[in-house]
């Protein structure tokens, strides 16, 4: 039994070290909700993933903020919790909230780590030792710009280049890569810009051998990817439509997909990521992790994710420095030359969460404590 003593949310603000451009707006800094779970002398953490506005999703952090608050912590502090797979019970009557939800699920996990006194990732059922790694590139001002930064991340050893893409950002620059860079892994990601009146211009892609088109249709679609994917031999990959395991069957029936991302906050926590992971490994659909322009607690959480066995493509999660002038976790994470991230083998998440950098970063607290027990 997991008993927890006090709950502690707070909304931390951080620039990033470099703005990030998407089909749906431009991010220069992160107003990041974190949760914060205190057991009998133990500190575990969560990240949610939330953004600034409802774009990606239908959730922002001002909506996790409200349902953290007045629904999930008290069934948290009110709960029997036996482990971090016991959590989504605890949820179950809250409908959607799925990256509210996740902070607080993942925050038990990570206590629960604690407590065996196992790595995170061995209690998630990881088997991986390092993870590939690849990059995501926002769409940048320039062509030339775009090309500097891949030269800069293939230097560096990433795997794989995922560029963000749009109707006027797409072909050409697509055409422009190849050219200097034929053969590496090469994928795109849409985030829902394209319509049914794109694909015959989707289907010019192909010649560009991306391993992947990433969410190239709406958010919430499944039906209308599966006819995009007839029409194209690039593998379509879904993420914003993968809401739980049910989805991911959903898609993989009707050949909307032949890849899956798993981003653990749009799920609702590790339980939901694993199933995922499960019934792609089950049907022969590799995954890959994604990423939310996380800080440290949730980039270390991706990372023991990432190490069970069918997260065989190399996911979107890299380097601390990318994203964070200085991040709040010790040591930052690092990627080899390789392109390889360790897979910490340490008690719980196997980062040291940086408290008083936290503190200066705070902007706004609420507290939840448990009633008093009875103890036997
Ligand atoms: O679609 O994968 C996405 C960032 C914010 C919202 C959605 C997405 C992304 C990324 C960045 O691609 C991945 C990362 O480097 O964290
Ligand atoms: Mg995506």
């Amino acid at each position: 039994m997991l008993n927890i003593d006090a709950f502690h949310m707070r909304e931390i603000n951080m620039p990033l070290a470099y703005p990030f451009e998407t089909s749906f707006g431009v991010t220069t800094g992160r107003r990041i909700l974190l949760v914060e779970i205190e057991s009998e002398g133990l500190t575990a953490w969560g990240e949610c993933v939330a953004g600034e506005h409802p774009y990606y999703s239908d959730e922002m952090i001002d909506t996790a903020w409200i349902i953290t608050e007045t629904e999930l912590a008290p069934r948290l502090l009110d709960g029997e919790i036996e482990s971090g797979g016991s959590v989504p019970g605890l949820f179950r009557q809250v409908r959607g909230h799925r990256m509210a939800k996740a902070a607080l699920e993942n925050a038990v996990w990570d206590l629960e780590a604690q407590v065996e006194k196992v790595s995170l990732a061995h209690l998630l059922g990881g088997t991986r030792k390092v993870i590939p790694c690849g990059v995501s590139i926002g769409i940048q001002p320039t062509l030339e710009q775009l090309m500097d930064k891949i030269a800069t991340e293939l230097e560096a050893g990433y795997q794989r280049i995922k560029l963000k893409c749009k109707p006027g950002w797409d072909s050409h620059v697509f055409e422009a890569v190849r050219k200097r860079w034929p053969d590496i892994l090469l994928s795109c990601d849409a985030n829902s810009a394209y319509r049914m009146k794109d694909f015959d211009h989707i289907a010019t892609w192909d010649q560009f051998n991306l391993l992947m088109a990433e969410q190239p249709l709406w958010y919430d679609d499944f039906y209308f990817h599966s006819m995009l994917q007839k029409r194209i031999k690039t593998a379509i990959c879904l993420d914003e439509s993968i809401r739980n395991r049910r989805d991911a069957l959903a898609a993989i029936d009707m050949a909307s997909c032949r890849i899956i991302n798993i981003k653990v906050g749009r799920v609702g926590g590790f339980s939901e990521a694993i199933a995922v992971h499960n019934v792609a490994e089950e049907r022969g659909i590799p995954v890959w992790c994604g990423g939310m322009l996380e800080t440290g607690v949730g980039r270390a959480h991706n990372i023991a994710l990432s190490s069970l066995p069918n997260f065989s493509l190399p996911g979107d999660v890299s380097a601390s420095a990318r994203y964070w002038a200085q991040d709040i976790i010790e040591p930052e994470v690092t990627v080899s030359k390789e392109g390889e991230i360790d897979v910490p083998t340490g008690v719980g998440s196997g980062f040291k969460v940086l408290r008083d950098r936290i503190e200066e970063l705070t902007v706004r607290r609420h507290t939840l404590r448990a009633k008093a027990r009875v103890t036997a």
